[in-house]
Formats: structure tokens, sequence, C-alpha cells
């Protein structure tokens, strides 16, 4: 159905000139053969509950030509992916040249293929040698990291289109000291969950001023995990609560970065006890939480609103095996942004997780999320028809409504 709405557009709603759509990926969740991590670690722990090891993933590591070609071929304008520290920085000190010409290549061939190349410096993983003397809770962990950012910029910095120094540092704590379901495992850990929330801030701040010291001169910011989070009857202290903890800890440290990267997916509601299930009604998606576009719209106000820098959002998207259902929550996610825009929000780029199917963490390779499909036997990638409809929003700059 075509609407006239009041902005003036025929069921055509224009994103601004330079807006950036774009897909990503995470080194772990695409390369293969990460065995020098933290996580590899966890998923060969049979009590860690992990459904399956990484192993070779999507192959990224070899096939990143391949990858680099789809995000281009599809019309998208920019490709997030994250360099793997234990590989650049396999023992303590000790640097893979080899490795940081690696991830050069793959940042030359996006530059090459007219898409910016966005590098995050630590998706969920550390290095073995790191995680052995405590991760996050070793007292130095904030100024290694900065040494390996200010490696990485050395050495590929002047081809960098945008920087995300820490991809979701509150799934890191909340997941691996409160739910325990990411390394190193821990449940219920509230101190130790908010001492690796300021280690991470640290580590943030270090690193933006690694990467500002160029070469290349590009923006930098964090990713964060937002939710929409609603209080249901008796529930605002919980809601408060896991919003000061996940959230506000972290936006209110971000107000002089070049921009805040929004990723979220879902809705979280909450009760008198803690987190409620799916509400009744709400479709639950592979990733058992609610079916919630909505989300994309409410976290950019308030991302905005808190941090009053511009916004990114640096993941969206949606686990299922329907991709009709992938395209309808694109559609309505995108629709959302552009009320943002319309408000004066300054948004600057969407980008949809993922470019492919890929290793979702303790839950294995269950949960659909790629706009491509993988054979785990070729490791052929194939567009969905939910890439090509991404595509087109790109090229064109404008959604269909
Ligand atoms: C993230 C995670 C991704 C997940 C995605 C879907 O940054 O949240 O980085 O690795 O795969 O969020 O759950």
């Amino acid at each position: 159905m075509v609407e006239t709405n009041e902005g003036g557009h025929d069921g055509v709603l224009r994103f601004p000139e330079g807006f950036l759509f774009g897909t990503a990926t995470a080194a772990h969740q695409v390369e293969g053969g990460n065995t020098n991590n933290d996580w590899w670690v966890f998923e060969h722990d049979s009590s860690s509950g992990c459904v399956e090891s990484s192993g070779d993933a999507c192959d990224s590591f070899h096939r990143w030509r391949e990858d680099v070609a789809l995000v281009a071929d599809l019309g998208l304008k920019a490709y997030r992916f994250s360099v793997e520290w234990s590989r650049i920085e396999p023992s303590e000190g000790e640097w893979s040249i080899a490795m940081l010409d690696h991830y050069r290549r793959i940042c030359a061939a996006c530059v090459g293929r007219g898409i910016q190349p966005v590098v995050t410096l630590h998706h969920f993983t550390t290095p073995i040698w790191l995680s052995k003397r405590g991760g996050w809770e070793s007292r130095d962990a904030p100024e290694r990291f900065a040494r390996f950012v200010a490696r990485v910029v050395a050495h590929l910095g002047d081809l960098i289109g945008m920087a995300c120094t820490i991809n979701e540092p509150n799934i890191v704590s909340v997941m691996g000291y409160t739910l325990g379901e990411f390394p190193p495992g821990l449940k219920n850990e509230l101190g130790r969950h908010r001492a690796v929330n300021e280690a991470m801030i640290r580590a943030h701040h270090l690193g933006v001023e690694a990467l500002n010291s160029g070469p290349g001169d590009f923006p930098v910011g964090m990713t964060l995990a937002m939710s929409e989070l609603v209080a249901e009857e008796g529930g605002e202290k919980m809601r408060d609560a896991a919003r000061e903890l996940m959230e506000d800890v972290f936006l209110r440290e971000l107000r002089d970065d070049d921009f805040v990267g929004v990723q979220c997916y879902t809705r979280t509601r909450f009760g008198p006890r803690g987190t409620l299930g799916p509400e009744p009604g709400v479709a639950p998606t592979q990733m058992g939480y609610e079916y919630w576009p909505q989300v994309v719209e409410h976290t950019l106000r308030r991302a905005a609103d808190v941090t009053g820098i511009p916004v990114v959002v640096t993941e969206n998207g949606v686990a299922t095996e329907d991709d009709k259902e992938r395209v309808a929550y694109m559609r309505d996610a995108l629709s959302g942004l552009h009320r943002c825009i319309e408000d004066q929000i300054d948004v600057r780029g969407y980008f949809a997780w993922s470019l492919m199917d890929n290793f979702e963490w303790n839950l294995g390779y269950r949960p659909k999320f790629g706009l491509c499909a993988l054979d785990r036997e070729t490791f052929e990638r194939r567009p969905k028809p939910s890439a090509f409809f991404f595509g087109e929003v790109s090229k064109r700059g404008e959604l269909v409504v």
C-alpha cells in the first residue's frame, strides 16, 4: 500500500546524501580457525553450555575477497568487520606483521571497491595470553588494549573509514559475569561485572586516543547493545537498574566521541523480579526474544538524547529462517530510523547484521541473521532476497513504503 505522509514523500522515504548503508561481521563469527582466543577455549569446554565450536566458521579468513566483492556488488557503501587481536598479537608483545598486512589488504580491497572499511578493534574475543591472567579484570588490560590499537592504526590507519573501539562492552560484562553465557562463564558476580564495565570504559578512552593519533583521520566511537527497556506492573526499579548498568554507565562516557554505534534487536520487559519473556502475542525470533523492529527508533532517540553526538546503527537485524520476515523487519526498522532523521536527529548510517549466516556465539550456527546464506560444506555465499532488497535501498538512497 502506498501512503502519502505529511513529510511530502509519496510513499518514498529519502535518506540524506552520504547516509551509509552497510553490513557487518565479526572476526570470530566468520573467519574460522581462531584457536588462540578465550572464545575458542570456552566453546571447547563441555561445561560452558556452548552448542558447538566455531570451527571453520565461514572461512572468511581465506574468502574475505569474496565477502568484500559481495558487499560492493550488492550496492552497499560500507563493510564493518573486526580485526582479531589474538592473530595480531599472538603472545604478549609479539606482533604479527603478516596478520597486520592481512587486515590492511581487506581495508585496501574495500577502498578499491568504493566501500568504507569500518574497523572494530575488539569484538568479544580476547587473546588467550590476556584471558589467562584475568582478561578484562587484569590490572593492565586497558593499556594492553591501547597498545594493540596503536599498533593496528600505525599499520592501516590511513585506510580506515570509521573505527569502533570495543563492540558491546555491556554484553561482554553481562554475559560473562552475570549470566554465565560468555567467557569467563561466571554468574551473579555483580561487583566483577561493574569492574569489567569500568575497565572497558577506560580501554575505550585509551583506544580513542590511540586511534586519533593517526595515521588517518576518521570518526571514532564505541558500539553499544541497546534494547527497548520496558517496565510492566511493578518492574520500574528493575528496568531502571538495568538501564543504568547496561546502557547509561557507558552512554555518559561517550559525549566527546565522534559517534555512538547503536546495536539493537529487541525489547526487554521487566517485572518486579527481573526480566520477563516475550509478551503473549509478540512472536519470538530464533533468538527467543521478541520480534521488535520498533527498537531502532526507540534506541536511536535515547542514544542521541543522552550523548548529544551523531548516531549510527552499527548493527540491527533478525534471526529467522523466513527471509520475507527479514525484509519486513528491515523495512520497519528503516522507517523508524527515518522518523528520527525527520526529527533532526543526526543519524549517519545503518549496518545490517549480518552479511551472511554465521557463528552466533554460545548458540552456534542455528540462528540465521544473514543477508546471504552460507553453505557450510562448500562455503558458497548465496544472497537471499533481503540482500537485494537492502542493496536497492542503498543504491537509490530511498525506501519505498
Ligand atoms: C553483537 C554481536 C553479534 C551478534 C548479534 C546477533 O555485537 O551483538 O556482536 O556478534 O551476532 O548481535 O546476536
